[in-house]
Order: C-alpha cells, then sequence, then structure tokens
C-alpha cells in the first residue's frame, strides 16, 4: 500500500501510543498498517555528528530509531569536506559503536598476592583518584612538565585543556612527527604556511595531479577522492610516482615506477627540466619567489640522464612528464602527500615538491592551491594557564628547531631515563592513540613505559596500548557523545556539530566528562566553571553568530569569506608570504639559518641486503590504521591483510597466493602472526607491501586478534629527520620464513 507523507504523520501521531499499547504494531480498523519495525524506522531520530574513523572528519547526519539503537549514518550534503557521501569506513562507524568488544568499565592495574598483575573493574571516583594522586606525586617530585599528553582525534581538546592548567604543554600527536610534519616545515620553509586538513588543494578545477606516493582511493581521505575523480572525468592528466601499481596508479596517464627511497632525484630532475626549457611561469616566478637564480645553478647538474641512472625512470619520460606540468600550470598539482616520513630525508623531499608547484605557479591558483578560510571559535573563558619552565624541546638542545609541534617520538625518546638529562618523563596520557603500533621501534616504546610512573589511557577499545596503563578510562564512541566544534578551513569558513545520537553504552563516558572531573580531582575547578557540554558549546556558538540549537538543526553551517581573503590571486598580482624575504622560497633562508641545506639534495639510501626486500605500507579503503581492525562491519568487508609479493621473488622463495609465511626484518625481529602472501605483478621484485594495522595480539580483540600482520612491529630501524625529528619508517628490509620461527615477534 502507499501512503502520503501526510497521513503517515497523521498515523504516525494517533498510532504511536497504539503501538506502544499493543506491543508490536499500528493498527487501524483492528488492521495492521506498520509492524513496530517500520513505525521504528519512519519515526527515525536524526542527529548532527562528523566522523570521527579518520581524521578527514566528515559531517554527517546519524539516524537512530525510536529505541535509541542507532541505524544509519549518511555524509551531510552541505559539507565541503563529504558533499553528501561518506566512504566506507564512514557508513561503517556505527560498527564501533555495536562492537561488543569495547573497553566498558573503568580499570585499574594491581597487583595480586602472587605478584601477577591484572586489571580490576574500578568506579569513576577511584580511577580519578588514582591518576590525581599519581599526577600530584609527579608535579611534587618533579614538577607537572614531566607528564605528557599523546592524543589523537578530537577528544584532544579538552585534555590539552587539562593537562594545560596542571602546568604542561607537552601535548604531542603521531599525526605530527609518524605522518605530515616534514610536509608542514618544507610549506612553512617555501610558503610561510603549512597545510593543515583537509589539505587546501583545488583538486577539483585542476589540469594535472602529480601524485607522489599519494595513493589516493586506497587512502580513502574522502573530498579529495571525490574531487580527483570529477577531475579525471573532466580530462585531468594523473601523474603517479609509485613503485607499487596503486588504484590510482590504474587510472593515470603515467604510472612512473620508481626505485623506492628516490624520489628526491626524480624531483631535482623535473625542477632541471622546467628551468632548462623555460618551461615555469615566469612572471610569477619573478614576482613572487626568492633564490631562483641560487636554484638555477644548483640543479645544473640534475639532468633526466643523471636521475635515470638513480630512479629507473627513463629520461624522456622525466621530460613528456615535466612538460605535462608546464602545459595545465597554473592549474598543476604537486599533491603534498600526507603520511610522509619515509627516509629521513623527507622535508627536503617536500622542499622539492613546494618548489615545483613554486615554479609552476600553482599556489593561489585556480586548479592548484586555493586560499583556505575559516572561523576561529573562542576558547570557553578560563583563567591564564600556569607557564611550564620547562617542555620537550629542553631534551633535544639545538636540534630540531624547526618543528612547529610537539615530536610524539621526541616525548618517547625523553622518557627513557638518560645521564645527559635531569628530568624524563614520568607520566603520559594517552588518549586515542594506540601508541604500540602508531610509533616506530616497540622496543623503545615498551622501554619509555617501563620507565613510567604512571600511565593513562583513554580509548574506546581493549588495543595493545591499553594493556600498559595503570589505569584505562573507557571513552563512549563518537556517536554517543559531545565534542568540540569542528572548525577546519575550506573554501568558505564551515563548521559541523557533533552530537550524541545514543546514550553512552556500559559505562563508557565522553571525554570531556573525564578531562573535568580529573581537573576537579586536581584542584582545577576555575578552569572548568561550567556544568555540562552543552553550555560551553552553546557559548561558544553564540560568539560566532550561531547557537547549539541551530546547529542541532542544520549540523553544518557554512560563513561568508574574510573579505582580506581571496580564493586565489588575482591574475599578476604580488602577494605577500610570511617568510623572512616575504616571498616564496625556493631558496630557504630558513633553513639556511639553521644550518640545513637551503635547497634539496639527493642523498642514496641503503639497499635491502641480499634475500631482503624493503617494507612497503599503506592504507586499505575499508580500514584505519588499527582501530578499526576489530569493527564488525569493516572486518565483513576485509579482516586480514596479505603480503605483496612480486611473481619474480615468489619463484625464488617457491610462494604461492594464500600461503601463510612469517617475516623477519633486517634486526632479527620476526613477525608475531602469520600472513598470507599475494603473488602480484603491481609490486616491483625489489620490495613487499602490506596494509598497516593489522596483526593485533589483544586477545580481547575477538574479530581482530591474530588476523594479519602488523608491519609496526617490523620497523625497527627508524631514518629520523634532522631537520624535524620526523621518524622515516621505509628502511626496513624483510625476509620470508615458510616454517613458524622458533622465537616470538614484539607483540
Ligand atoms: N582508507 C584509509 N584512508 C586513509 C587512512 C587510513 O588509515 N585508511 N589514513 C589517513 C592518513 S592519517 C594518512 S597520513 C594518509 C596516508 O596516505 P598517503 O599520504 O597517501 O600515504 P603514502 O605513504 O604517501 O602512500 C603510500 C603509497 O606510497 C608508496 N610508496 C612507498 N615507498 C615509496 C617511495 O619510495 N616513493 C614513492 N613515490 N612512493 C612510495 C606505496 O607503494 C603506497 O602506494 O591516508 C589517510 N587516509
Ligand atoms: N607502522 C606504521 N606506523 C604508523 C603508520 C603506518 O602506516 N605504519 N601511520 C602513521 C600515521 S600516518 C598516523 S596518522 C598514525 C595514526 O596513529 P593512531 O591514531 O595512533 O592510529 P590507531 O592505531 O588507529 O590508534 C587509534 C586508537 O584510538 C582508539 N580510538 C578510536 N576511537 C576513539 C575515541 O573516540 N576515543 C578514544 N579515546 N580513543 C579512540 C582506537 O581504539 C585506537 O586504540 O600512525 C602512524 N604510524
Ligand atoms: S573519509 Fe571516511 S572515515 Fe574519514 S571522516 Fe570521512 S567518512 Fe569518516
Ligand atoms: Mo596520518
Amino acid at each position: 500500500m502507499s501512503t502520503s507523507r501526510r497521513d503517515f504523520l497523521k498515523i504516525s501521531a494517533l498510532g504511536l501510543g497504539a503501538a506502544t499499547v499493543g506491543g508490536s504494531a499500528v493498527k487501524a480498523a483492528g488492521k495492521t498498517i506498520f509492524s513496530k519495525d517500520q513505525v521504528n524506522k519512519l519515526m527515525m531520530k536524526r542527529t548532527s555528528t562528523y566522523c570521527e574513523v579518520c581524521f578527514w572528519k566528515c559531517a554527517g547526519w546519524t539516524y537512530s530509531d525510536n529505541d535509541g539503537n542507532i541505524k544509519k549514518i549518511i555524509g551531510h550534503p552541505d559539507d565541503p569536506h563529504c558533499n553528501g557521501r561518506l566512504c566506507p569506513r564512514g557508513t561503517g562507524g556505527v560498527g564501533m559503536y555495536n562492537d561488543e568488544d569495547r573497553l566498558k568499565n573503568p580499570l585499574i592495574r594491581v597487583t595480586g598476592k602472587d605478584g601477577k598483575q591484572t586489571f580490576r573493574d574500578a568506579t569513576w571516583d577511584e580511577a580519578f583518584e588514582v591518576i590525581a594522586k599519581g599526577m600530584k606525586k609527579i608535579a611534587k617530585e618533579h614538577g607537572p612538565e614531566c607528564v605528557a599528553l599523546f592524543t589523537h582525534g578530537s577528544g584532544g581538546k579538552f585534555w590539552g585543556h587539562m593537562l594545560k592548567a596542571y602546568g604542561s604543554k607537552n601535548i604531542s600527536a603521531p599525526s605530527y612527527a609518524q605522518c605530515r610534519g616534514p610536509r608542514e616545515v618544507a610549506w612553512i620553509g617555501t610558503f610561510g604556511e603549512g597545510l593543515g586538513s583537509p589539505e587546501p588543494l583545488d583538486i577539483r578545477d585542476t589540469k594535472c595531479l602529480v601524485l607522489i606516493g599519494s595513493h589516493l582511493g586506497e587512502n580513502m581521505h574522502n573530498g579529495q577522492v571525490q574531487e580527483m575523480s570529477d577531475a579525471i572525468d573532466n580530462g585531468a592528466a594523473i601523474i603517479t610516482v609509485d613503485p607499487r601499481f596503486s588504484t590510482v596508479a590504474g587510472k593515470s596517464k603515467f604510472w612512473l615506477p620508481i626505485k623506492p627511497a628516490t624520489d628526491i632525484a626524480l624531483l631535482l630532475s623535473w625542477i632541471h627540466v622546467l628551468i632548462n626549457e623555460d618551461w615555469y611561469d615566469k612572471d610569477y616566478v619573478e614576482k613572487n619567489t626568492y633564490g631562483f637564480d641560487q636554484l638555477k645553478a644548483h640543479v645544473i647538474n640534475y639532468t633526466p640522464e643523471w636521475a635515470y641512472g638513480i630512479t629507473t625512470i627513463k629520461p624522456d619520460v622525466i621530460r613528456k612528464t615535466a612538460k605535462e606540468m608546464f602545459n595545465a600550470s597554473p592549474s598543476v598539482i604537486v599533491h603534498p602527500g600526507r603520511h610522509v616520513t619515509w627516509y629521513g630525508d623527507d622535508t627536503q623531499r617536500l622542499r622539492a615538491m613546494a618548489i615545483l608547484n613554486a615554479l609552476l605557479g600553482s599556489w593561489g591558483r585556480r586548479g592548484g592551491f586555493y586560499m583556505s578560510d575559516g572561523i576561529s571559535i573562542p576558547s570557553f573563558p578560563h583563567p591564564e594557564y600556569p607557564k611550564p619552565t620547562r617542555t620537550w624541546r629542553d631534551a633535544f638542545p639545538g636540534q630540531f628547531n624547526l618543528a612547529d609541534l610537539a615530536l610524539a617520538n621526541g616525548v618517547c625518546d625523553a622518557t627513557i631515563p638518560s645521564a645527559d638529562r635531569d628530568c624524563s618523563f614520568k607520566g603520559w596520557i594517552v588518549n586515542g592513540t594506540n601508541l604500540i603500533f602508531t610509533l616506530p621501534d616497540i622496543r623503545k616504546t615498551k622501554k619509555a613505559i617501563e620507565s613510567l610512573d604512571l600511565l593513562v589511557v583513554i580509548d574506546t577499545m581493549p588495543m595493545e596500548i591499553t594493556g600498559y596503563a595503570d589505569v584505562v578510562l573507557p571513552e563512549c564512541t563518537y556517536l554517543e557523545r559531545y565534542d568540540s566544534i569542528r572548525t577546519s578551513r575550506h573554501r568558505e569558513p564551515t563548521i559541523a556539530l557533533r552530537e550524541p545520537a545514543a546514550e553512552p553504552k556500559y559505562n563508557s563516558k565522553p571525554g570531556w566528562w573525564m578531562a573535568k572531573q580529573l581537573g576537579h580531582k586536581l584542584g582545577l575547578d576555575e578552569y572548568f566553571k561550567y556544568n555540562d557540554i552543552e553550555e560551553v558549546l552553546d557559548w561558544q556558538l553564540k560568539q560566532v553568530g550561531s547557537s547549539l540549537e541551530e546547529m542541532k538543526r542544520i549540523g553544518v553551517k557554512k560563513f561568508k569569506r574574510d573579505e582580506d581573503i581571496s580564493l586565489y590571486f588575482a591574475k599578476g598580482e604580488e602577494h605577500e608570504f610570511f617568510t623572512n624575504s616575504g616571498k616564496i622560497e625556493l631558496y630557504a633562508t630558513s633553513f639556511a639559518d639553521e644550518g640545513f641545506d637551503p635547497m634539496p639534495k639527493y642523498t642514496a639510501h641503503p639497499e635491502p641486503p641480499e634475500g631482503y626486500y624493503r617494507l612497503n605500507y599503506g592504507r586499505a579503503p575499508m580500514h584505519t590504521f588499527s582501530r578499526t581492525a576489530n569493527n564488525p562491519n569493516l572486518t565483513d568487508l576485509m579482516d586480514e591483510n596479505v603480503v605483496w609479493v612480486n611473481p619474480k621473488v615468489a619463484k625464488v622463495w617457491e610462494l604461492k597466493t594464500g600461503q601463510e609465511v612469517w617475516l623477519e626484518n633486517q634486526d632479527g625481529i620476526v613477525s608475531t602472526f602469520s600472513i598470507k602472501v599475494r603473488v602480484t605483478e603491481r609490486i616491483r621484485w625489489d620490495s613487499v607491501y602490506m596494509v598497516h594495522g593489522f596483526g593485533h595480539a589483544d586477545k580481547k580483540l575477538s574479530r581482530a586478534h591474530g588476523k594479519g600482520a602488523s608491519d609496526s612491529e617490523l620497523i625497527t630501524n627508524v631514518m629520523l629527520d634532522p631537520i624535524m625529528g620526523g621518524t622515516g619508517m621505509r628502511g626496513n628490509f624483510v625476509t620470508f620464513h615458510v616454517d613458524k620461527p622458533s622465537k616470538g615477534g614484539l607483540l
């Protein structure tokens, strides 16, 4: 039967009572019109959210039925991060809420009479009491600066506020020194500003997109993938530089299967060709850049013939692709990438990429980099924070001065006691980051953890890191809580609200609430002068001309652009950049001042020893790092990773697709679990490839435990970036074991 919307509203308004009384159905004149399920479905409640399955933060609407069950999440049509469409992980986010393996109660580590350590369930009050006692003791004995926060995700703001009120500024995120840090430093050194997230790339209007690594399509950063597919439909050329035949390599006009670790040579030869052939934006370079003559002299010998010997990319391909970029200029993007901590010279590789963009005139131009704009929301009023007398930087005198954020690996290193230092970190608060999988060299992470007096972990799941905690605080998922307003910059300033779609399951609680309770126990009430987060959000939103009521109704709000910021530079405009020279620095004066090469150079990296292959890793479209490995909706799509092996290598080792192997790295570390082989031409003979985030060792993860292997465990050689302290992770080599080795792994 069909009903119009008006009919339905009438029936539901009358009928719901009947359904409740009758228990299962809406009846009219004794006839069942809708089952209870149908009524529930039709009566679904809509609440605003932004996704937390990855850090692209797509805004969406969550639908829950009358019984409070979350049914689905869909993208918000007005949100420029997602344009109404979530990626498979975002849609599957409801699996995070439904996961029955979630952390359910606060846990406190106890030692029994037998000396064995276990967790016991605790009340929230007990848990905060233990943490506050530990933090007060550290503050008294060593100073509050000896407590650090590691955080990834939206809750970081609340924990950061609590930590600053307590007296420490040591707040680090793995999304910096294990991810995009070198890129930010290179962009700041060249253009005077970083890129942030989402990167201000005008992909939808580009004519040529150059991807160095960046495996968009497997890396599912939503808006970018959508814009790339629109650009392809509009005839844009994609140039993919990747030793692996990635998904996007299959959609590219040019695929350059570069020898791993040699990208700087290719980039320098492209710069050489652009300059020598006059294939660059002369007017733009003249008006807006500093150091062109030095750059020209610097690249004089970096010919395509020189690069060929290093990269294995033929000189004519180098020239052809350079021409392709120039023809598209200025609507061309040499994509700055995101996870760029590869070989330790990453900031310099990113500098070469920034220079290419500058020569092509793409910064500030349509189809290149747009000028983003955003709304800044003031903090809820609070007293000034105490001034810490020490920071993580004191552990690295004279080093990493160009790093604009704290290094997660730096904090970890400065936790391992050393004779050179009068104080090491004594307490860690870890929010939403599985450091065991995230920081390279697990041996070091464990050593640091052993030296701690206090480790607090705030998580939703029993992950590897929670196993090492003194106190575990179970956070409710993003679908069950308010969070701070999303304010990321875009073409238009946009804000988005996350509100709870359901009550927190079990005994879990939102981060904002925990931070406030702990603040209370620490005697910091004056920093938390509100009863509820709704009060804070409403106050903040009113400062920018909205309100909580409005945001609940509309979810996403767009604002007018600041009149002083145009989306693109005007033609022929001379622009003022925030660098020392006020220009785009082809020659980076800030690097020279710190004693680093002001222009990038190529240096060779070690090659795999005989019988070993470079360990290459990346993303799968349906998973995010280790955080989704147990998500029931997503394990349905993919429940383990496999290791890609070139047919030539498979022949030598007599490996077949589907066969289980164990991997051992150059330092003799063996994977804890086996991994199935996938024999494929899509990977070079000198490398193997696996998706990051699998091979979980915690048995409480009923779907993820022992599924696939962990790349993290095999990354024990870290190639540190001397410029900003990032951890290059692609200098590890593995070999195969077809039988289970006698030694175990690190997990
Ligand atoms: N589905 C999904 N999407 C995600 C994430 C996720 O977990 N899941 N995570 C998000 C996050 S935080 C980040 S940082 C990004 C990461 O995603 P990207 O920034 O795209 O990561 P990359 O390391 O650039 O890309 C991996 C690619 O680099 C290639 N590669 C390896 N070595 C070399 C080399 O020496 N030279 C070149 N040219 N290429 C090489 C690999 O073969 C692989 O195809 O993804 C984001 N998107
Ligand atoms: N070996 C290796 N290491 C890497 C990478 C790699 O590819 N390989 N990638 C690097 C990159 S690019 C990045 S950005 C980082 C990512 O590093 P992380 O963000 O640390 O990644 P995950 O391993 O997913 O850890 C996320 C943790 O947050 C928890 N969590 C999920 N939702 C919530 C929530 O709402 N609240 C709280 N409190 N916790 C929650 C999850 O259960 C999980 O324990 O890793 C870096 N490290
Ligand atoms: S890209 Fe996917 S997982 Fe990431 S925020 Fe958007 S919908 Fe969520
Ligand atoms: Mo990342």
